[in-house]
């Protein structure tokens, strides 16, 4: 696929608005602005992002539990966004939800929730629905590979199998389910020979790439959309930092994670825009100052944002 400049710097731009905003909330988390703690993707960026921009804008997305640069990629507004997981009443889902239940139907994101893997039977649902309207529309599902060893990751694509369901599940796997290493976890042999089990076609990149999962998802998703039925892109990544924001990550080598920061996916990115597409340096300058600025202002605008009332904690319980 030929790559336009304008989508390589969407691409770049988001994944640096996705760092930025997670370091942000890091700091905010520590300072106590944000209640509890926040579960980051810091280095996940390019499979949040290679995979959403590989969709079509009329696509629907259903986002893992660690979910920030998922909303951020699928085109959520950060300003909503920040005010949300603040809790305040201007953000996305009037500050009811946080990240944890993260949604915005304006840009087709179904949403998230905090249970691993419950988003693979509503990717399903949502993709039941545009095989039965004819939209020609497809759904991207993430999941980590923690979801890979529950049931509901095994019903999900038995049923995507056999009723060739228009989805394509990005497992993010970081190589760890919370604090537990893959090899404690996962007993198949690989992700692709789960997937084959129930007769899902599967493909493993480089998770730290972002033109590799923006590929392989483009190509995954026009066999799902044609009517080929449901795909498996096995995403291989690393997060660059704790499982939540309390996490001391005493489970896991200094030297391992060394080891991933070389491999960091924003810096990757970097040379290969600069590399193979020439881009000049001072356009990705540019492109990194104004997601540090468009961060800035979420912030802003979040800390200044009211609370939302008891009785705004009622108001969204029935559908009206
Ligand atoms: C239904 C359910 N089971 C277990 C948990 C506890 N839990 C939260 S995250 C997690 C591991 C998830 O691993 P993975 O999907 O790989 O995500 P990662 O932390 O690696 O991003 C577990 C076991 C939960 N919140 N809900
Ligand atoms: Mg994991």
């Amino acid at each position: 696929m030929k790559y336009t400049e304008e989508l390589l710097a969407t691409m770049y731009y988001r994944m640096y608005q996705a760092r930025f905003f997670e370091e942000a909330l890091k700091s905010s988390s520590v300072s106590e602005k944000i209640n509890g703690v926040s579960h980051l993707s810091i280095g996940q960026e390019a499979t949040a992002v290679g995979a959403c921009m590989a969709m079509n804008e009329d696509d629907k997305i259903v986002m893992s539990f660690r979910n920030h640069a998922q909303a951020i990629a699928s085109g959520m507004e950060i300003k909503g966004m920040m005010a949300e997981v603040m809790g305040r009443e201007s953000g996305i889902n009037g500050g009811l939800s946080g990240s944890a239940h993260l949604s915005d139907a304006s840009v087709n994101n179904l949403g998230t929730s905090p249970a691993p893997g419950a988003g693979y039977p509503i990717a399903c649902g949502a993709a039941l629905t545009q095989q039965k309207q004819k939209t020609g529309q497809a759904v991207l599902c993430f999941g980590g590979d923690g979801t890979l060893d529950e049931g509901l990751f095994g019903e999900s694509l038995n049923l995507a199998a056999l009723w060739k369901l228009p989805v394509i599940f990005v497992i993010e796997n970081n190589f760890f389910s919370g604090a537990t290493a893959i090899e404690h976890h996962f007993a198949p042999k690989s992700v692709a020979a789960l997937a084959a089990a129930y007769g899902v076609p599967a493909v493993t990149v480089d998770g730290n790439d972002v033109i590799a999962v923006h590929s392989a998802v483009t190509k995954a998703r026009a066999k799902a959309a044609s009517g080929e039925g449901p795909f498996v892109v096995e995403a291989q990544t690393y997060r660059l930092c704790g499982y939540d924001t309390n996490d001391l990550q005493l489970y896991r080598s200094v030297d391992e994670q060394k080891i991933w920061q070389q491999h960091d996916p924003i810096n990757l990115f970097t040379e290969t825009l600069i590399q193979d597409y020439q881009m000049d340096q001072s356009v990705l300058e540019q492109l990194k100052e104004n997601a540090t600025r468009s961060v800035n202002d979420a912030l802003d605008y979040a800390e200044n944002a009211s609370d939302p009332s008891m009785n705004d904690a009622l108001t969204p319980v029935y559908a009206k």
